[in-house]
């Protein structure tokens, strides 16, 4: 029987069970054993009410998630859920104050630089979240500017992305989003484009460097009303293309949420297939790593028909279903 939860012990099983010799296989079982053991560890911040937790349910199947306490008193309010190899740690919103924001911004410098077993950094990468409703970004700029990039190394710009939600809300009154095609209407999005480049600015100025902001909504639903995500997909496409391929492996394992509907709606249409495409290529490259076996991998992994497209189509969550060209289904 697989492991439900674990996707590299299913590859081991089907590996062991390959015609590959006895030298490629230890090569691809000591690369799935090092995999099953490493962690990608997301640091979600931003503004109160910017709408973090909603964004992590967006994204992520939060059915499968551990809550984990963090055994540092002095972090140990930032709330840490474990998916599998990924860790999100979703920290205390800013901007209930002075004090309290000071004690928050501390306990972010301090998690910035716990370091793993090997010395690196254990955060791989900083999700800012920007309430895109909101006319006063201070709390989220010094946030920003004086606490997240001096504290992420020598090229911050590779561990931090900045996403502005609520991107339906943004521009008040009647235009502000078109509900029925569920995209920004076109004032909205002129709206959004300055949003973007003043937050571009505002950071660049300050700091010398250079980020990119996207704006997206994460949804919402209430009774009697729902909203689907809208570039839900473009914010998973750069996360995943911003880690870099050993780290980027662990998200296919079963992290992604599972409900297509929340990845349907983008400004282009070619998010989810790149994104699995991205995916599908770490999970093949991280495995064969050392052995000269890659093509062959790939074909065990999903040629088309076989049980195991299925298997990696799973894997990957919702953002999978509708690309059965790469599944073979
Ligand atoms: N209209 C709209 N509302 C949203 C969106 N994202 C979140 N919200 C709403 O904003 C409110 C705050 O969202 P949360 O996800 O709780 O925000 P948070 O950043 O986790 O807040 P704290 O944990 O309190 O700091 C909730 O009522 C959400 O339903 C969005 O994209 N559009
Ligand atoms: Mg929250």
């Amino acid at each position: 029987m697989f492991n439900k939860q674990n996707l590299f012990t299913e590859l081991e099983q089907l590996v062991n069970h390959s015609a590959f010799s006895a030298g490629a296989k230890s090569t691809v079982m000591r690369n799935l054993q090092r995999l099953k053991s490493s962690q990608l560890n997301i640091l979600i911040t931003g503004a109160t009410g910017a709408g973090k937790s909603s964004t992590i349910n967006a994204l992520f199947d939060m059915s499968i998630a551990q809550v984990g306490y963090d055994t540092d008193p002095l972090t140990q309010d930032i709330n840490c859920y474990t998916l599998n190899n990924l860790v999100l740690w979703d920290t205390p919103g800013l901007g209930d104050g002075v004090e309290e924001d000071n004690k928050h911004r501390q306990k972010i410098k301090r998690k910035l630089a716990v370091a793993d077993s090997s010395g690196q950094a254990l955060i791989d990468l900083v999700l800012v979240i920007v309430d895109g409703g909101t006319r006063d970004l201070g709390t989220t700029i010094s946030l920003i500017n004086e606490v997240l990039i001096p504290n992420l190394g020598p090229n911050p710009e590779e561990r931090l992305i900045i996403a502005i939600n609520q991107a339906d809300v943004a521009l008040k009154g009647p235009n502000a989003w078109d509900h029925k095609l569920n995209q920004p209407t076109p004032e909205a999005s002129d709206f959004l484009d300055r949003k973007v480049d003043s937050l571009t600015q505002r950071i660049k100025k300050a700091t010398g460097v250079t980020v990119s902001p996207i704006y997206y909504s994460a949804g919402y639903s209430y009774p009697g009303h729902q909203q689907r995500p809208y570039n839900l997909a473009k914010l998973l496409y750069l996360i995943v293309s911003k880690l870099p391929i050993n780290k980027r492996v662990l998200i296919a394992n079963k992290t992604i949420s599972k409900s297509e509907s929340n990845w349907s709606d983008n400004d282009a249409q070619d998010y989810q297939k790149k994104t699995t495409e991205s995916l599908w290529e770490a999970i093949v490259a991280c495995s064969s790593a050392g052995a000269t076996i890659g093509s062959e991998l790939g074909e065990l992994f999903g040629s088309p028909g076989k049980k195991v497209g299925v298997l990696i189509g799973g894997a990957l969550g919702g953002i999978a279903g509708g690309l059965g060209y790469l599944l073979g289904f």
